[in-house]
């Protein structure tokens, strides 16, 4: 059989409205800007990916306009003319020519799985030796910025059976009132509703082992990236002096953070992302990891439209150790989408799509609708 190469790699911004602002410790955000990927096979066969960041270049080192000239300039012309079919060996190309980026090398590795599987007549799940299950567990993150407007938004949720889980963006505010603010939302919401909170780095070693004492003496169930992201001995100290569980985000970006937070027993739980990973592959490493070393894992969204989404399905849902499910809501924090079908909602979970590869199909009149000119 002759060799399937890879003819074209086409990359475009898309600009999606948020629902409401989405306020984090680091941005506002008003929209969501996604890095769609397509990846066009000799055999007539396409791939689609995404790289999805958060608040532009406020939340990591890569941002959608630096994704998509770093893509074309760079990841493209090593790709051209090689076999679409060889991912491993494509992903080591990339790693060996291209230094970081890997919320590029995700959207990029997304669209070769998903030229594969199509390829093959299976979906992307498949290709990890299956999902598990077909659905997962999906939370809520409240982030209006007003403490009322949370709880109607979490009690509107409840009811239509949509979450029953939130997480709550902390750590802009004093710790006091963030501390009034998520016990408020803990008390409003009752015992059976989990609520989380995500600091996004926010605090010092000190302001966090008061706040969360307070936080965990009124039932909060899990405490997310308190500290910088460098800090993995403060996170160590967090983790074994407190009993609720600590987890892991901005810390835990790589499969080597995951060995090096592993060693040093510096969280109970990981947040995994398949943009801060480089890949659907490395999230199966990082999972490896923290399955020998008993840390429990949890399924992270960058707020990826429904194609990051729809990926970052595909793989966790092959993953033994996920307990604390996903926050893969993505697509519900946008006002519209750019695919053909959406991703299924319902139960409190998400539908893992059927059909070939991701099972996603771009809506080209859509993306012209939203695609930045
Ligand atoms: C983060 O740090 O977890 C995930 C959900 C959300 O609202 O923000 C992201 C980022
Ligand atoms: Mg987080």
């Amino acid at each position: 059989m002759s060799q399937i190469t890879i003819t074209g790699i086409e990359t475009f911004i898309v600009d999606l409205p948020t629902i409401r602002p989405h306020h984090l410790s680091m941005a506002v955000m008003r929209k969501q800007s996604m890095v769609i990927i397509r990846l066009f096979a000799s055999d007539g066969i396409e791939g689609i990916g995404e790289a999805t960041t958060i608040g532009g270049i406020s939340y990591a080192d890569e941002f959608p306009e630096g994704i998509k000239l770093a893509i074309d300039t760079y990841f493209t012309p090593l790709l051209l003319g090689q076999d679409s079919t060889k991912i491993n060996f494509l992903m080591k190309l990339l790693d060996k020519n291209i230094s970081g980026n890997n919320f590029a090398k995700s959207g990029i590795e997304t669209a070769l799985l998903d030229a594969q599987a199509k390829r093959l007549g299976i979906s992307v799940h498949q290709l990890f030796g299956g999902a598990i299950s077909n659905s997962l567990p999906v939370l809520w993150t409240l982030a209006s910025g007003d403490t009322d407007k949370d709880i109607e938004e979490a009690n509107k949720l409840i009811r239509s059976k949509k979450h029953n889980v939130f997480k709550l963006k902390i750590g802009t505010k004093k710790p006091e009132e963030d501390i009034q603010h998520v016990t408020a939302i803990k008390k409003a919401l009752g015992n059976d509703i989990k609520v989380t909170v995500d600091v996004n780095q926010a605090w010092s070693e000190q302001i966090a082992k008061r706040a969360i004492q307070k936080l965990q003496d009124n039932g909060v169930d899990l405490i997310e990236q308190p500290l910088a992201k460098y800090n993995f001995e403060g996170l160590a100290r967090l983790t074994s002096y407190f009993e609720v569980p600590i987890m892991a985000d901005e810390a835990a970006a790589t499969v080597q953070d995951a060995f090096k937070l592993a060693k040093m027993n510096a969280a109970s739980v990981f947040a995994l992302k398949i943009a801060k990973s480089g890949g659907l592959t490395n999230i199966a490493r990082q999972a490896a990891i923290a399955q020998g070393a008993g840390i429990a894992l949890y399924g992270g969204t960058m707020l990826e439209g429904t194609i990051g989404t729809a990926a970052s399905a595909h793989i966790f849902a092959t993953l033994p150790n996920l307990d604390w499910g996903t926050e893969l809501f993505g697509p519900l924090l946008l006002t519209d989408d750019i695919v053909k079908k959406p991703i299924a909602y319902d139960n409190f979970s998400l539908e893992l799509p059927t059909g070939l590869g991701l099972g996603i199909e771009l809506d080209m009149n859509q993306v012209a609708k939203y695609k930045r000119k």
